[in-house]
């Protein structure tokens, strides 16, 4: 790929050491927890707020949090490009930097098939040095196509030993302004078990390619080898319909959740308030939302994007009294809806009970 540099978005780098191999994983000081630790968000009825708090966010990891001693961080910039360097987490933070707001979602587990709902959704505001600025730095040469990111962390995840965690953008991805070399969420430093000091965060995409711990990024003309991109987040694309083709786990699937009212809430008859939170790798086109009982279904308002967020959608449902289950169902812009069952992110529902609204 033949990267233009515009004359505008020069930026001047006041450092620029050549890397030592290898250098970047000297800040390594070892795995505290060490192994696969998860977090669950807190449930979609708690989920509210436009942005989600770091208590309310989940988090994944695979082998174990590394622990980076700051004054040793370094962040290589290496392989297919005219110009490799290091930088320290200082010189990182001279450049200028981006703040936007972006949806964070898990895939879910790389070793069960996705057909299970798995909600590890938030939206939160990421601040960092646009990866693009980097890479212009270093001057990606033709032959470049992918950029493979290492985190500090290593050990064994599923029987499958890694001595690193690498994932892989295409170039084209990477060069896209809004996929930044991060050392702050909503506001506040990364802490240890968020991949602090500095972590990559890819908008739009699963959060899998958000390689926590950074140090290395590496330009490619071929996808990365190691385990996280070849043994684990690879899947059968559903939208072969001969279901062969294969994809790697990149682009967020449509998806949503319902909010309000909570599971098993009591409401009043006839007019229910629903809303909810709906995403996807390329926004939210509409959301229809109906309940089995009184044959209703309604396209929802939806609310605008800013930058990568998670969207809004609300409608008013006029319902019997009785058990209902009301049901979500997103449709990307792109024309892709949310599958009714048996997929990672089919359609969400919840339970309520309509009383009349005279009954005290
Ligand atoms: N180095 C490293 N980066 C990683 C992981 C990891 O195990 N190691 N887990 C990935 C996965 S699967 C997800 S969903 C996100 C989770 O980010 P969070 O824990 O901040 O929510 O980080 C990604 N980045
Ligand atoms: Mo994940």
């Amino acid at each position: 790929m033949t990267v233009v540099l515009a004359a505008d978005e020069v930026v001047d780098f006041p450092f620029s050491e050549a890397p030592l191999a290898g250098e970047e994983r000297r800040a390594f000081k070892g795995l505290h927890p060490s192994g696969f630790f998860i977090r669950h968000p807190s449930a979609p009825h708690h989920l509210n707020e436009f942005y989600t708090s770091d208590d309310d966010l989940f988090q994944t990891i695979h082998m174990g949090a590394a622990v980076v001693d700051c004054e040793d961080w370094l962040l290589t910039i290496d392989g297919l490009v005219q110009r490799p360097f290091a930088l320290s987490l200082d010189q990182l933070r001279q450049l200028p930097r981006t703040t936007l707001t972006a949806f964070h979602e898990c895939y879910g587990s790389p070793i069960k098939p996705p057909t299970e709902a798995v909600s590890r959704i938030g939206n939160v505001t990421w601040t960092g040095v646009p990866l693009y600025t980097l890479l212009m730095h270093a001057r990606p040469l033709p032959e470049a196509s992918f950029i493979w990111s290492e985190g500090l962390d290593s050990g064994e995840f599923a029987g499958v030993k890694a001595d690193r965690y690498q994932k892989d953008l295409p170039l084209k991805k990477a060069l896209s302004k809004e996929v930044l070399v991060a050392y702050e969420m909503n506001g506040k430093p990364l802490t240890k078990k968020r991949g602090g000091p500095v972590r990559l965060v890819v908008p739009g995409w699963f959060g899998t390619n958000s390689t926590k711990w950074l140090c290395k990024i590496s330009l490619q003309s071929v996808r990365a080898p190691g385990p996280f991109t070849t043994v684990f987040y690879n899947e059968q694309d559903p939208t072969d319909p001969h279901g062969l083709r294969r994809r790697p786990v990149w682009q967020v699937e449509v998806n949503s959740i319902i909010t309000c009212p909570a599971p098993d809430a009591v409401v009043l008859a006839p007019n229910v308030q629903i809303q909810g939170w709906a995403w996807s790798h390329d926004g939210v086109g509409s959301v229809e939302v109906s309940a089995d009982q009184g044959g209703v279904c309604n396209d929802a308002h939806v609310g605008k994007q800013t930058d990568f967020s998670w969207q809004k959608f609300s409608v008013t449902l006029q319902l019997p009294v009785g058990d209902c289950n009301v049901t979500a169902r997103a449709t990307s812009s792109s024309g892709l809806q949310q599958p009714l069952r048996g997929r990672r992110n089919h359609v969400h529902t919840v339970h309520i009970v309509v009383e009349a609204a005279d009954v005290k």
